[in-house]
């Protein structure tokens, strides 16, 4: 690990794990969790730590990750860890990395970079505290970064929907009934594609998803390396939430990705670079039908032909009409002559 010269806004270097066999052993996030079996979710928290190293702080807002990972004189974290309030993994972000600069700047600690880490929910970061993190990603004289491991529910209160539930899924707020067979009818947000759109200081900003373990590493890894604010998208598969057998995650995972529900991507100071599948599927591979993501899980059992075409158009509209594919939702081209032309 080499570091910058100077402190003001040092980062640690982590450079890219070229492979898995590269990957350092160490482990950060041990046994002593009490997640349920298959938990991606579990997963990232073992890999995010993993790849940032020892010298990291992690903060973490109510949630899964939280409660059953830190049950009473447990817990799994090897490294330095703080819970936070439900909605303020971006102010926990902000005032720990603006702290620890305090203290190192007034000689009180030793001075070297340490990656700051807070992660939240999406319930606690798409939704309560969407707020918070976009205050924090504007401040690019502090290093951060918000990790935010999108399990799509409000899971660990018992699988309430949140801003990030995919449509249709039967959640403990929207169950399927016989008068009306779907409740929850919004269309996820875009997390991601807005962040990095609307933040002009953050410089990086990526989805990732752990089926895809190194390049998810090698994400953090970049993250920490640029420093400022930074954003991280997961997307989890939770087999408690979604209703499937625990063997199937990392399946899951890849069918997400596969079906071209959730890209995989970075903005690095505006660049848009498309990884994996995603990138073949760019290049011009098909993607595979959503119907094979979405009927191996249980929250989706209630669909018929109508709601999977639906949600395989809303899926097309992404990838065949948006500006970027997949990332900005503005229609191309057409969108700059409307503009141009609207009275
Ligand atoms: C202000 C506040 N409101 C409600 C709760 C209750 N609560 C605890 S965990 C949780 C779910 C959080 O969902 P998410 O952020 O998606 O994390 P997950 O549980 O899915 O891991 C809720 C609502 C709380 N702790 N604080
Ligand atoms: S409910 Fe989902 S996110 Fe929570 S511990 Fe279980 S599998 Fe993990
Ligand atoms: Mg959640």
């Amino acid at each position: 690990m080499a570091e910058t010269t100077t402190f003001s806004n040092a980062t640690q270097i982590l450079e890219p794990f070229r492979g898995v066999k590269r990957v350092t052993i160490e482990e950060y996030f041990t046994s002593g969790h009490r997640t349920c079996q298959g938990c991606e979710s579990a997963l990232v928290m073992k890999l995010m730590v993993k790849a940032s190293g020892p010298r990291t702080i992690v903060l973490g807002s109510t949630g899964c990750m939280y409660v059953a990972n830190t049950t009473y004189y447990t817990t799994p974290w090897v490294v330095p860890w703080m819970h936070t309030q439900l909605g303020s993994s971006g102010s926990a972000a902000l005032g720990t990395a603006a702290g620890l600069k305090a203290l190192m700047r007034k000689g009180k600690m030793k001075s070297e970079p340490i990656n700051v880490i807070a992660f939240c929910g999406d319930g606690g970061g798409a939704d309560m505290g969407l707020g918070a993190i976009s205050a924090t990603l504007t401040h690019k004289e502090y290093n951060s970064l918000i990790l935010l491991y999108d399990n799509e529910s409000y899971a660990n209160t018992d699988i309430q929907a949140s801003g990030m539930t995919p449509y249709g899924a039967n959640t403990t707020f929207s169950p399927p009934g016989k008068v009306k067979r779907l409740i929850h009818t919004r269309w996820k947000k875009n997390m991601a594609g807005m962040l990095a759109a609307g933040h002009p200081e953050c410089r990086y900003v990526a989805t990732v998803c752990a089926s895809y373990a190194v390049e998810m590493m090698n994400k953090v890894r970049r993250a920490l390396t640029i420093g400022g604010p930074t954003f991280i998208h997961s997307l989890d598969p939770c087999p408690k939430g979604w209703d499937y057998d625990p063997m199937l995650s990392h399946e899951l995972g890849e069918l997400a990705i596969e079906t071209g529900i959730f890209p995989l991507y970075e903005v690095e100071d505006g660049q848009v670079k498309y990884y994996g599948k995603t990138k073949a599927i760019v290049e011009g591979r098909p993607r595979k039908p959503v119907r094979e993501y979405l009927l191996k899980q249980g929250r989706f059992a209630h669909f018929i032909d109508e709601d999977l075409a639906y949600f395989q158009a809303k899926v097309d509209e992404m990838w065949e009409k948006w500006e970027i594919p997949a990332v900005v939702p503005f229609r191309r081209l057409d969108a700059t002559k409307e503009a141009l032309s609207a009275k």
